[in-house]
């Protein structure tokens, strides 16, 4: 069957044998399971490599900043509630560059996927450390390897009680698009770290690496439960893969809006009433 997001022959700017490959087949395949129609979805990066993959996915994209992905998904998401909004981009783009958007998308809990191809290297600017990067790598920058305590997401997430927080490798198909599935239903922020190789600059973390070092979290394991959460997201000798944390206790920020306490129309479709601007304008001088 062929699926509506497929752009067809084009060129795709990744090297061959790049993890970026399976994510995009991937975040396809479990869109058009979910059904979503490419005109109901808007795809939101920044810059880096894995930030092309709005390119390469025929449907709505906003390509921003470097680390600018988030605040403008969320502010895509309050003007048109009604669209399913993802936010996908690199390691480095949405916990370096993006670091602040990154903590503060987490108070505000809109309701977005956030999608982080995790190759724990800046792939586009030819290899240097980013902020996942495993102590002791080394790079052309960092010639003594890495000294920095790795960024660890999934245990800032779970700190700021995101309400969807899970980790994937693109390696394992099966696993990880019912899990990007279950993240693109939630109704609020869900956050998938996906763990993803860089073939030409990440030599250390590779196919085998990321299989050797990462398990699943066992079936009994209860994704409600925030400190077993908490805890296991600091594991780093093996690396657990799965829904770490999940709730769906706290609003989403485009419900909290004052905006759509009377009408629910999106802001989008509103027509902008002067007189009434005029009126607030003059009641504030
Ligand atoms: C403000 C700013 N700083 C730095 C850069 C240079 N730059 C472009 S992409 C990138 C790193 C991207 O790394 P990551 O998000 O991990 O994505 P990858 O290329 O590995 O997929 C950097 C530092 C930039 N474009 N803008
Ligand atoms: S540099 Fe790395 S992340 Fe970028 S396309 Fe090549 S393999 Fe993929």
């Amino acid at each position: 069957m062929s699926n509506p997001y497929d752009m067809g022959a084009i060129d795709i700017a990744w090297c061959p044998g790049c993890g970026n490959y399976g994510i995009l087949n991937m975040v396809k395949s479990s869109l058009s399971e979910l059904e979503i129609k490419p005109e109901e979805l808007i795809m939101v990066s920044g810059i880096g490599q894995a930030a092309k993959i709005p390119h390469y996915l025929k449907t709505n994209f906003f390509n921003g900043l470097h680390g600018r992905a988030l605040p403008a998904a969320t502010g895509i998401k309050a003007a048109n509630p009604g669209l399913t909004v993802i936010a996908e981009s690199g390691d480095g783009d949405m916990y370096g560059e993006g670091g602040n958007h990154f903590i503060h998308t987490l108070r505000r809990n809109p309701d977005i996927t956030n999608l982080v191809h995790n190759n724990m290297v800046y792939g586009l600017t030819k290899g240097q450390a980013s902020p996942t990067s495993q102590p002791g790598f080394k790079t052309p920058v960092q010639v003594e390897g890495v000294s920095e305590e790795p960024f660890n997401p999934l245990a800032v997430a779970i700190a700021l009680d995101a309400p969807f927080v899970a980790r994937i490798f693109m390696g394992d198909k099966e696993q990880s698009k019912e899990i990007i599935k279950q993240a693109i239903k939630h109704q609020g922020y869900a956050l998938v770290d996906i763990f993803q190789p860089c073939v030409s600059f990440n030599k250390v973390n590779t196919y085998q690496w990321f299989k050797e070092n990462t398990y699943y979290l066992e079936e009994s394991y209860d994704p409600a439960d925030r400190q077993a959460a908490f805890q296991r997201a600091l594991e780093s000798e093996k690396i657990p893969l799965g829904i770490f944390y999940r709730h769906e206790s706290r609003p989403t920020f485009e419900s909290t809006l004052s905006a759509y306490r009377e009408d629910k129309t999106p802001l989008s479709r509103r027509k902008a009433d002067f007189n009434k601007l005029e009126e607030l304008l003059d009641s504030k001088k």
